[in-house]
């Protein structure tokens, strides 16, 4: 193959919170680089995941869920967060819930509506969909909202059609050498990707309303020379959510930290030594100069 047929290109993945874009990723790329869970509002920053294979080079672009709810700093950066990346990428997927369109998705249509970049709708779950003779009527509804490139029923979670939207995709990208070298997945350090996979921890350990309260921050991330040392900070809004972090005698603590070491253990593939400390700072999440300093840079 001449260079010249190679593809190479950024795809961004869109959509409101909990539609599976993160889960999308990691299928796509066949490593757990995103975190996900049940809760909306999961994501909360720009992940770059790159898949290489012959014939092209895909950077994906998971995002936070373009939310409508929530006026603190953080909704904030976690909106602009999904709404900048659409205006520097080759295409788009725009994911939304089979049988589902609700006005969170008509709010992200209308961000992709300001951009001159082709959009794939990408409607998710399909494996939850019972009575399939429903999903025909709405793709077809839903087609008609906008002028999409293509529309692909798929379910990140088991894999359904994701080769064929790979194949597609390739189609759009536009003929370039590669970026990244064929062994890189991402552009976040190893520090990020652990900070992420404790705070996966929390949103799911925890009830509905704290994990949007908390953030962690790595102190102390050390290679030695058979083991790694991680100290790491979970940061709560009040002392109330920090005795629900802790839980009762440590209890929740120790589970968050017991798990969260395996997946890193995982990832780094180095037996890891893990200590998590919860302290208060109240209003990080609705200061800007809180979010800065925590590595919430702005994008
Ligand atoms: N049944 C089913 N569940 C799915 C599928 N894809 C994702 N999920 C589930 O949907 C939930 C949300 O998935 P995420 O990948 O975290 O969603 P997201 O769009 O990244 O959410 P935010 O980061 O909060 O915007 C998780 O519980 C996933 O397991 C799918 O194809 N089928
Ligand atoms: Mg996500």
């Amino acid at each position: 193959m001449s260079e010249q047929d190679f593809k190479c290109g950024y795809i961004a993945i869109v959509g409101r919170p909990n539609v599976g874009k993160s889960t999308l990723l990691n299928h796509m790329l066949g490593v757990k680089l995103s975190i996900t869970s049940r809760k909306p509002q999961t994501t909360r920053h720009q992940i770059l995941g790159v898949k290489t294979v012959d014939k092209g080079q895909f950077i994906f672009v998971d995002t936070p869920g373009i939310h409508s709810g929530g006026n603190r700093a953080i909704n904030r950066y976690m909106n602009r967060a999904a709404s900048s990346v659409i205006h520097d990428v080759d295409v788009i997927l725009f994911l939304v819930q089979s049988l589902k369109w609700t006005e969170e998705d008509q709010l992200v249509l209308k961000k992709l509506e300001q951009v001159d970049v082709p959009v794939v709708l990408v409607v998710n779950k399909v494996d939850k969909v019972d009575d399939k003779s429903k999903l025909l009527p709405f793709l077809s509804e839903i087609s008609e909202k906008y002028k999409f490139e293509n529309v692909m029923p798929v379910s990140a979670m088991r894999g359904d059609n994701l080769q064929q939207l790979e194949d597609h995709l390739l189609t759009l990208l536009p003929e370039k050498p590669p970026f990244f070298q064929d062994d890189e997945f991402t552009d976040r350090s190893l520090r990020f990707l652990t900070a992420e996979i404790i705070r996966e921890k929390l949103v799911r350990e925890l009830g509905n309303e704290l994990p949007y309260q908390t953030t962690v921050e790595i102190e102390q991330y050390k290679d030695e020379e058979k083991i790694t040392r991680i100290n790491a900070l979970i940061l709560v809004e009040t002392k109330g959510q920090k005795v629900i972090v802790i839980g009762d005698k440590g209890a929740k603590l120790k589970s968050i930290g017991t798990k969260a070491r395996k997946d890193i253990e995982e990832l780094i593939d180095r037996k890891v030594f893990l200590q998590l400390w919860v302290k208060v700072k109240s209003g990080w999440s609705d200061s800007e100069a809180s979010l800065r300093s925590l590595g919430y840079d702005a994008d």
